[in-house]
């Protein structure tokens, strides 16, 4: 009768959960919470970086297809670098005609060619970076032109991190005639 009674009461014991278990259970659950609520916000914070990346590469691109309709040396200067005073006029690349017009080029933000900003790039900056590169080996500056010009186009976010940086080479190729 005893031996009865004992084991009702352990029955009941173990049908219910003691305080220990439920804040086991608790700290299990805080745990998990907490995890999950972590990687939400990383794959926001991924997207956003994503999106940051895709506009920036937008923006190089469309930057680059620019420049490679400009000459490769300009018309009336052809052995000076950089853009002519007279091209500055304007404070937009309107009067740009050739690649090294666009050394140290730095727009924040980023703009259309007649200077209007482009939309939705408030927080970031262009930057442009023109060199003379060596016919042998184009990751060496040559101090004077063998035909190459590399182009570097740096993307940088508001705390001044680069977001994306593309470098082109471009080549001092005969312009097609038409007939
Ligand atoms: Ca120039
Ligand atoms: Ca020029």
């Amino acid at each position: 009768m005893l031996s009865n009674k004992v084991n009702i009461h352990r029955q009941k014991f173990r049908a219910g959960l003691s305080y220990v278990e439920i804040i086991m259970a608790t700290m299990i659950m805080s745990i998990l919470l907490v995890a999950a609520l972590n990687l939400f916000a990383n794959l926001g914070r991924s997207k956003t970086n994503v999106m940051k990346h895709d506009a920036s590469t937008v923006a190089s691109l469309d930057l680059i297809k620019e420049i490679m309709e400009r000459n490769y040396k300009d018309p009336t200067t052809p052995t000076d670098f950089g853009a002519d005073p007279c091209e500055l006029i304007g404070g937009n690349r309107s009067f740009y005609d050739d690649i090294d017009d666009y050394n140290n080029l730095i727009e924040h933000p980023p703009k259309y060619l007649d200077g209007t900003n482009i939309p939705g790039y408030e927080d970031m900056t262009r930057s442009t970076k023109v060199r003379w590169v060596k016919a042998s080996d184009f990751t060496q500056t040559s101090l004077v032109d063998q035909g190459y010009k590399e182009v570097t186009i740096t993307l940088k976010n508001s705390k001044n991190k680069v977001v994306l940086e593309h470098v082109y080479v471009l080549a001092d190729t005969p312009q097609m005639l038409s007939y």
